[in-house]
């Protein structure tokens, strides 16, 4: 079936009319991945898939709230959006504008955006502005000028995002024919994302189109983990940049999902996330960003920690794991490289190449 993007797919759950000009880059309908090797690296009892959301247009899951944002910034009248951002917000925001043919203005973090994200913003023709700042600083200033002037704000403080987001719930619930994974994990920065992924979880659920709802597992960067700590992080710090978030404006909506699913926030470390980051490269050939790896760090922590020794499966006799990957890998070049080692350089020679595989010259 041809992808039309996700208002087209979902539109009987979403806020849009016959009349609303859709604004839509044909996101969503991402490819669910069975993960078997990952899974029997982590716990013997998972069966664990991956929600690969770095096939988004924009190469992250911010398209889904933006393409509601965006349409709904339009049919409202506005002419300017804007949004602070740790990368991924400000790349989608500025591609969606640019489809909407509206000003699209972003403030973010100096020297803190993965090098993708930035050139997103800037190659769709954003405004972009850096401030000697953190993200929390940059959304405090987003959301009074959004107050005071004519200006969209596409945070997904905007209810328009989170309606957007809620379909990856819906996604896995229908690539399962309905049944309800046991366990979902995902990174938290912001904490939209689980905001949305739980009311979808609960949607679907109300309206008899699934038969239970997941226990949402949200992580956060060690250093960034205010919802863990149970205080804002004044000067939040990780090399996950996507989460490098101190004060989550979704802060109690994420408490809510955790809370009513039976779930936990938790933390993991830059290590861990980095172990993380090059296991699913390496095990399941999927690439994702940093920030992303945190859904599988945190699964790998709770695996070690025999966390899943004593959990009953909803059905059949494996515990069934959603890890949502919230963003393309390719979007984080430096830290790509840096966890890789050094390639070798040589001369166009065969006996060079030769050595290094290991081979002998001498049998050929
Ligand atoms: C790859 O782009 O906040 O908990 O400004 O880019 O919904 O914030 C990005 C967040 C996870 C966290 N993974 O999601 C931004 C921004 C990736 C991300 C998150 C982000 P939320």
């Amino acid at each position: 079936m041809h992808n039309a993007g996700l208002i087209a797919r979902y539109r009987e759950h979403l806020p849009v009319s016959d009349t609303t000009r859709i604004i839509t880059l044909n996101e969503g309908s991402t490819p669910l991945v069975a993960a078997p090797a990952l899974g029997a690296a982590l716990h013997p009892k998972l069966e664990v898939y991956l929600k690969y959301e770095g096939l988004n247009p924009t190469g992250s899951f911010k398209d889904r709230g933006m393409t509601m944002a965006i349409t709904k910034a339009l049919e409202e009248g506005y002419e300017m959006v804007m949004c602070a951002s740790t990368g991924n917000t400000s790349a989608s925001a500025a591609a969606y504008a640019a489809r909407a043919g509206i000003k699209c203005i972003v403030l973010i973090p100096q020297g803190k955006i993965a090098l993708g994200k930035l050139s997103q913003a800037m190659v769709h023709g954003a405004q972009v502005i850096q401030i000697h700042g953190n993200f929390d600083e940059a959304l405090t200033l987003v959301r009074k000028i959004c107050e005071n002037f004519p200006v969209a704000l596409v945070n997904s403080i905007n209810p328009f995002r989170i309606e957007g987001q809620k379909t990856g719930a819906f996604e896995i619930l229908d690539d399962f024919g309905g049944v309800a994974p046991d366990f979902q994990c995902m990174p938290v920065g912001n904490a939209g994302n689980i905001t949305a992924y739980w009311k979808g979880y609960r949607e679907y659920h109300a309206l008899g189109k699934s038969d239970g709802l997941p226990r949402m597992m949200g992580f956060q960067a060690a250093g960034s983990a205010p919802i863990v700590l149970g205080h804002p992080v004044l000067e939040p710090h990780t090399f996950a940049t996507a989460i490098r978030i101190g004060n989550p404006a979704s802060w109690k909506t994420a408490e809510e999902a955790r809370d009513q699913s039976g779930g936990m926030i938790d933390m993991v470390t830059d290590d861990e996330i980095r172990d993380a980051y090059k296991l699913v490269a390496r095990t399941e050939g999927i690439f994702c960003e940093p920030a992303s790896a945190a859904s599988i760090a945190g699964l790998a922590k709770l695996s070690r920690e025999g966390f899943f020794d004593t959990v009953t499966p909803r059905q059949g006799d494996r515990i069934r794991v959603i890890c949502i990957l919230t963003g393309h890998g390719l979007k984080d070049p430096d830290n790509a490289i840096a966890a890789a080692s050094e390639p070798y350089t040589v001369e166009p020679k065969e006996e060079q190449i030769l050595e290094l595989l290991g081979f002998s010259p001498a049998l050929v």
